[in-house]
């Protein structure tokens, strides 16, 4: 047998997003978000699958912390809900903070680290009717909701995470439209992404205010989801200038503001003359910002799941030759993400997923060396990694074997980084179990725990099995 061990105190943990598994939409003072609303729109979610239920979580808490405990997870990376605890972005709503205090106690009796996340994409709706994340009101309403949380569970949690891919909260929900609020209004998504990161820079401000360090054990940070955009031809020029503007925009959009202090300056050349409102998005960036936003941070929270290849417009492709095209797909119209859009992403040849996403986790080592590289990070947690599969249950078992070896490349890519110097001290992976996957509702299965929807009944599978055994050893055996 070979062993590869991680260091010692190495985090071994799961993850999940309040919406994703909470259901009990309009219980205890909770009031619809952007997501709730979203779910509603025609074609906007395959199968017309809503979150009303969900794994009905918040119902079935405890026993889920005892199934963590069962698969040996030190901890467990969660969401706060914004909607059940400042119902409409607003006055706090006593009944939804109770339900995570009891989820930090329920946690920390079974000896599970809390990981909180603070906005996993769950706007309070009336927010949006203000405008939503293009209103920069927003992010002082976030930090008041941030704040709020801090003060309530401070004492018990650790490990404090803003935001959760703001790529998806900004590009996705107001560039392309494929996700809540459904906006699809061009550079919106890059001022939205301000707004974001602002709501980032308040709250950090607010939490070192109040004592949080790490000399107190206290630590906060973000989750991004860089990726790594490789040229489909690196010969041809477009698709090398393909590859420059989809970092610039998926990228270094987060990367360059949080930990350089400035917006790069290819992204005004590459999106001159769109405008938001009339405006250049700029404008949204207003004196002191930067600085917020750019306050040292004490981790770096990546999610990985797939590189990008992109391949410049004009590209003749035959249908099923561009990836995504063997899914079903919500019908609601989208539009591309990147403002200006100008390319596809045509197969490499690489395996996929049941998701139709290539695996490729050198591109995993590659970009944790080029976060250490280029930005000087502070330490990293990949805070999400996982592969969804149409899995099969064979009398009551699922032999997830794809899962797994997804998960088992992805661990060795991370060795692999950390092989060459980079300092990762954690890795989640997405998800927990079974949940709602956003515009592909439950058709998409991402769980190492399998969720009945019918039953609620969970049933971990093959790869939870063989991840409880790998946290135990803090090693990859084989
Ligand atoms: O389910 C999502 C999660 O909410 C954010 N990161 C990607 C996951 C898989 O699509």
């Amino acid at each position: 047998m070979t062993t590869r061990e991680f260091p010692p105190g190495f985090l071994w943990g799961a993850a999940a997003a309040a919406y994703q598994i909470e259901g009990a939409v309009d219980v205890d003072g909770r009031r619809p978000s952007i997501w709730d609303t979203f779910v509603r729109l025609p074609g906007a979610i395959v199968n017309g699958d809503d979150a009303d239920v969900a794994c009905d979580h918040y119902h079935r808490m405890p026993q889920d912390v005892a199934l963590m405990r069962q698969l040996n997870l030190a901890s467990y990376r969660f969401s706060t809900a914004w909607p059940r605890i400042c119902p409409d972005g607003g006055p706090v709503n006593q009944a939804g903070l109770d339900f995570y205090r009891r989820l930090v106690d329920e946690l920390l009796t079974a000896g599970i680290t809390p990981w909180l996340t603070l906005y996993h994409w769950d706007l309070p709706q009336a927010l949006e009717d203000a405008g939503g994340w293009t209103n920069r009101d927003t992010a002082y309403r976030f930090a008041d909701y941030a704040v709020t949380v801090y003060d309530a569970l401070g004492d018990r949690v650790d490990s404090w995470t803003t935001h959760n891919e703001p790529w998806c909260s900004s590009f996705m929900g107001y560039t392309s439209g494929g996700h809540a609020p459904g906006r699809q209004e061009g550079v919106a998504g890059i001022v939205a992404a301000h707004h974001l990161l602002l709501g980032h820079g308040l709250f950090v401000d607010e939490f070192r205010r109040r004592g949080g360090t790490q000399g107190d054990g206290k630590a906060v940070g973000i989750t991004l989801n860089p990726t790594v955009a490789d040229p489909f031809d690196p010969t041809r020029a477009a698709d090398v200038d393909a590859a420059r503007r989809l970092d610039g925009l998926h990228n270094r959009v987060f990367l360059d503001p949080l930990f350089r202090g400035r917006y790069a300056e290819d992204l005004a050349l590459d999106t001159d003359g769109m405008l938001f409102e009339g405006r250049p998005w700029q404008d949204a960036v207003r004196d002191g910002d930067l600085e917020l936003i750019s306050a040292p941070l004490d981790f770096l929270g990546v999610n990985f799941y797939h590189g990008d290849v992109p391949a410049a417009l004009p590209y003749d492709a035959e249908p099923g030759e561009l990836l995504g095209s063997r899914i079903e797909h919500a019908t609601r119209p989208r539009q591309s993400p990147y403002p200006g859009g100008g390319f596809v992403f045509p197969r490499t040849g690489r395996p996929t997923t049941d998701r139709d996403w290539e695996i490729d986790p050198d591109a995993l080592t590659r970009l944790l060396i080029r976060l250490r590289d280029d930005y000087g990070v502070p330490p990293i947690y990949i805070t999400e990694n996982g592969a969804m599969a149409d899995d099969v249950v064979e009398d009551g078992a699922i032999h997830d074997t794809a899962r797994r070896d997804y998960i088992e490349q992805h661990l060795h890519a991370v060795l692999d980084a950390m092989d060459k110097g980079v300092d990762v001290r954690g890795y989640f992976v997405w998800s927990l179990m079974d949940n709602f996957e956003w515009s592909y509702g439950y058709a998409h299965r991402f769980g190492i725990v399998h969720v009945d929807y019918d039953t609620q009944v969970r049933t971990p599978k093959d790869s939870a099995r063989w991840y409880a055994e790998m946290a135990v050893r803090n090693a990859l055996c084989q």
